[in-house]
C-alpha cells in the first residue's frame, strides 16, 4: 500500500448535496462539513442523489473541485430505508425517543438492501490505497458489507448523532447484529465523550469486548473508538460577515428590531430540536417578566424536513398552533412575541441574522453536536457579542462550557437563562464569547477532518 498521505479519500454518506452559499434550506451540517473535507483532500463523495427512480446508473460530476458520484433510490428504497429504518427507527431511538421508534421487518430489509446496493455500486471504484470514510446512522453496516466483498482498505465510520445508553439500544430487536457490524471498521468516531462512553458500555456488556485505551476488541477484530467533535468552517463563517447578503440581513434585522432585543433560533423542524419546549420556556419568560413585553422578540427559523414521516407533520402542526396561541395571548397592536418562519434562509443571510441577535437560543432535547450553536458564536461582533443559551443535552455543551447551559425540558430554566442573558454586562459577554470562539477556531472542521484521518492512518 502506498503512503496514505497520498491516498484518495472516498466519503460515503446517505445524501450527496453540494452546498452553495445562496442555497435556501437546511442542508444540514453534515453536507457542509463533508464538502469542506473533500475540498481539502482529493477524492470522491458517493451517495444518494436525492432523486427517486429505478435507474442503477452511477453519475459522476465535478462541483467546485469536488467529484461527486450519485445514484437514485427506488420508491421502495426511500420508503423502507430512508423514511423507514433511518428516520422512523434509528433516528428516534438514538435521540432517546423510544416512544415513537417503529420496528418493522420491512424497514430493516430495505436498510440492508440499500447498504448492499451502495457497496455493490462503489466497490469497483475503490483503489487499493483509498481511505474510505462512511458517515452516519444510515450506513452502519456498509463497512461490514464492503469487507465481505473483499475490500481491505482502511475504513472509518463517523456517527453524527448521539449513541444511546445501552438500555435504550436494547429496545432495537436487532441491536446486537447492528453493533457487531461496526467492528468491520478500523476507526469509529463519535461526537462526544458521552456518546463514546455509552458505546463502550454497550460493547463491554453485550459483546464481551476487551477495552484497552481507544482500542476495543470483539471476536477477532480490533477497532479504535474515539471522540472527535465536528466543527464548522469558522474562518469561512467569520469572512462571510462581509458578504452583501449577510450585511443586508443584519441591517434588516436591526431596522425591524428598533428598541427590541432579538432572540434567534435556527433549526431543522425536528422533534429532537426541542422547539415546543423552547416556545413554552419563552412564554414562561414573557409571563414572569411582563416588563419585558414589546422589548424582546423571538425569531424562530424552522425549515420543514422529512415531511413524509408522520411525526414530522405532527410537530409542524403542533408548532403552528403553539406559536399562534402565544402570539394571540401576548401580542400587542405593534408587537408580536414570536416571528415563526417556516422556510430556510441562505447561509449568508443566517450569518447576518445571528450577528444581530442578542441571544442565540439553542435548546435541543438531544443532539449529536449542534452546529447552529457554533455558527452563532462565529458570527458575533467581538466587541459586543450576544449570549448563547445552550441545552446541556447538545453534544456542543461538552465544548462550549461558557454558554448559559440549560435543561431544555425546564421552562423555568429557559425563562431564567433568557433574563440572565438580557441582563449580562458587556464585559461578561465578551469574556464568555472569547473562550467559546477560541474553541471553535482551534477545533474547526479542518481540525476534525485531520484528527479523524490521522486516526485512520495510525492503524
Ligand atoms: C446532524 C446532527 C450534528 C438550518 N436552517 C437553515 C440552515 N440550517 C443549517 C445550519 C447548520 C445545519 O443546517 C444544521 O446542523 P445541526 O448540527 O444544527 O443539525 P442537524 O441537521 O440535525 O445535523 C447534529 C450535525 O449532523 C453535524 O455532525 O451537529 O447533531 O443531528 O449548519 O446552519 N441552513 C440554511 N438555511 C436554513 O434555513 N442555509
Amino acid at each position: 500500500m502506498e503512503d496514505s498521505a497520498l491516498s484518495r479519500l472516498i466519503v460515503i454518506s446517505n445524501r450527496v448535496q453540494v452546498p452553495r452559499s445562496d442555497d435556501e434550506g437546511a442542508q444540514g451540517g453534515l453536507a457542509v462539513a463533508l464538502f469542506a473535507a473533500l475540498r481539502q483532500q482529493k477524492g470522491i463523495w458517493f451517495g444518494w442523489s436525492g432523486d427517486t427512480s429505478d435507474s442503477r446508473e452511477l453519475r459522476f460530476e465535478v462541483n467546485s473541485d469536488v467529484t461527486t458520484a450519485t445514484i437514485d433510490l427506488s420508491e421502495q428504497d426511500v420508503e423502507e430505508y430512508y423514511n423507514g429504518y433511518a428516520n422512523r427507527t434509528l433516528w428516534p431511538l438514538f435521540h432517546y425517543r423510544l416512544d415513537i421508534a417503529e420496528h418493522e421487518r420491512d424497514f430493516q430489509g430495505g436498510y440492508r438492501r440499500v447498504n448492499q446496493n451502495f457497496a455493490d455500486t462503489i466497490k469497483s471504484h475503490i483503489q487499493s490505497d483509498d481511505l474510505i470514510w462512511v458517515h452516519d446512522y444510515h450506513l452502519i453496516p456498509l463497512g461490514d458489507i464492503l469487507r465481505s466483498k473483499g475490500i481491505q482498505n482502511k475504513i472509518g465510520f463517523f456517527l453524527h448523532i448521539p449513541w444511546p445508553p445501552k438500555r435504550l439500544l436494547t429496545a432495537l430487536p436487532e441491536h446486537r447484529e447492528l453493533v457487531e457490524t461496526l467492528f468491520a471498521y478500523d476507526v469509529v468516531g463519535f461526537q462526544t465523550e458521552e456518546w463514546l462512553d455509552s458505546f463502550r458500555d454497550y460493547v463491554a456488556n453485550h459483546l464481551d469486548a476487551t477495552i484497552e485505551g481507544d482500542e476495543i476488541r470483539v471476536g477477532g477484530r480490533t477497532i479504535r473508538a474515539i471522540a472527535c467533535p465536528i466543527g464548522i468552517d469558522t474562518k469561512d463563517f467569520v469572512e462571510a460577515r462581509s458578504h452583501k447578503d449577510a450585511i443586508t440581513a443584519y441591517s434588516r434585522m436591526v431596522e425591524s428590531s428598533i428598541g427590541r432585543d432579538l432572540i434567534v433560533g435556527v433549526d431543522r423542524l425536528d422533534y429532537s430540536k426541542g422547539l415546543q419546549e423552547r416556545f413554552t420556556g419563552y412564554e414562561r419568560f414573557l409571563s414572569k417578566h411582563p416588563e419585558r413585553a414589546a422589548k424582546v422578540y423571538l425569531l424562530q427559523i424552522a425549515p420543514p424536513t422529512r415531511e413524509a414521516v408522520q411525526s414530522y407533520r405532527d410537530i409542524r402542526m403542533a408548532l403552528n398552533a403553539q406559536s399562534g396561541l402565544i402570539n394571540g395571548t401576548h401580542a400587542d397592536i405593534d408587537w408580536v412575541p414570536i416571528r415563526y418562519v417556516n422556510r430556510g434562509m441562505s447561509r449568508s443571510m443566517l450569518g447576518g441574522i445571528y450577528r444581530a441577535a442578542r441571544i442565540g437560543l439553542v435548546t435541543p432535547l438531544r443532539d449529536g453536536m449542534n452546529l447552529v450553536a457554533k455558527e452563532y458564536v462565529a458570527a458575533q461582533d467581538p466587541d459586543d457579542p450576544g449570549v448563547l443559551i445552550l441545552s446541556q443535552f447538545a453534544g456542543a455543551a461538552e465544548q462550549l462550557k461558557e454558554a448559559l447551559l440549560v435543561n431544555p425540558y425546564s421552562a423555568d430554566d429557559i425563562a431564567e437563562a433568557i433574563e440572565n442573558a438580557l441582563r449580562m454586562p458587556r464585559e461578561e459577554r465578551i469574556e464568555r464569547w472569547k473562550s467559546m470562539f477560541d474553541c471553535i477556531k482551534s477545533q474547526d472542521v479542518n481540525w476534525w477532518l485531520k484528527k479523524f484521518i490521522n486516526e485512520m492512518k495510525k492503524f
